[in-house]
């Protein structure tokens, strides 16, 4: 059994119907700092959700990554969804020539030997929004041809910035 550290649905969702181990979501609030890195809140959150539970965790940070905003608003991400929301995002780059963007994952595995990453990166367009599934920026998001809105969890899973990292930490686990 496997803890993962989240306040986020969505998130627990996919990874519980993606890891080979049976997962338990556990809802501490940890703080995050403010860095302009995803590794490293990533990093400081799995750290002090260990100490704090004494037991394995793991975290998972990640963010939208806009081209013609050079990145922004990335580790920001939730700030800006809960301020703007995500059509205002679609609007501003809408009068960019450049839609494209990225969704990034650090997924930080945390236990008595240290701290692992892995990390997952997934490209994409924003697009007016579309779909019902999924959470936070997804409607928005388009990789080929479909937003992540409108693919179940394990069509997104199997493309998503959250798989990829995912994918890479059920290898480690297993190989270990
Ligand atoms: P926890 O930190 O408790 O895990 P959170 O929702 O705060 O939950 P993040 O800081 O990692 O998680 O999320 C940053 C933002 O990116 C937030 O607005 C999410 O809705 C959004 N986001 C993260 N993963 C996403 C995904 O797969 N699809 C769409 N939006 C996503």
């Amino acid at each position: 059994m496997l803890r993962f550290v989240t306040s986020n649905a969505g998130k627990a969702r996919e990874a519980s119907e993606y890891l080979p181990v049976e997962l338990r979501q556990v809802e501490y609030d940890y703080p995050e700092i403010q860095s302009s890195s995803l590794e490293e809140i990533a990093i400081a959150g799995a750290q002090d959700a260990y100490e704090e539970i004494g037991e394995p965790v793991f975290v998972d940070d990640a963010g939208l990554f806009i081209d013609a905003f050079e990145g922004f608003p990335g580790p920001y991400s939730s700030y800006v969804e809960e301020k703007l929301g995500i059509e205002r995002v679609q609007q501003l780059t809408a009068r960019e020539e450049d839609h494209r963007a990225r969704f990034r994952a650090i997924v930080a595995y945390a236990n008595s030997e240290g701290i692992e990453t892995f990390e997952g990166v997934v490209r994409g367009r924003i697009v007016p929004p579309r779909g019902e599934g999924g959470f936070g920026y997804d409607p928005i998001f388009e990789h080929r041809e479909r937003t992540f809105a409108e693919m179940d969890t394990e069509e997104k899973n199997a493309v998503s910035h959250r798989g990829r990292a995912l994918a890479a930490f059920g290898d480690w686990l297993t190989e270990r």
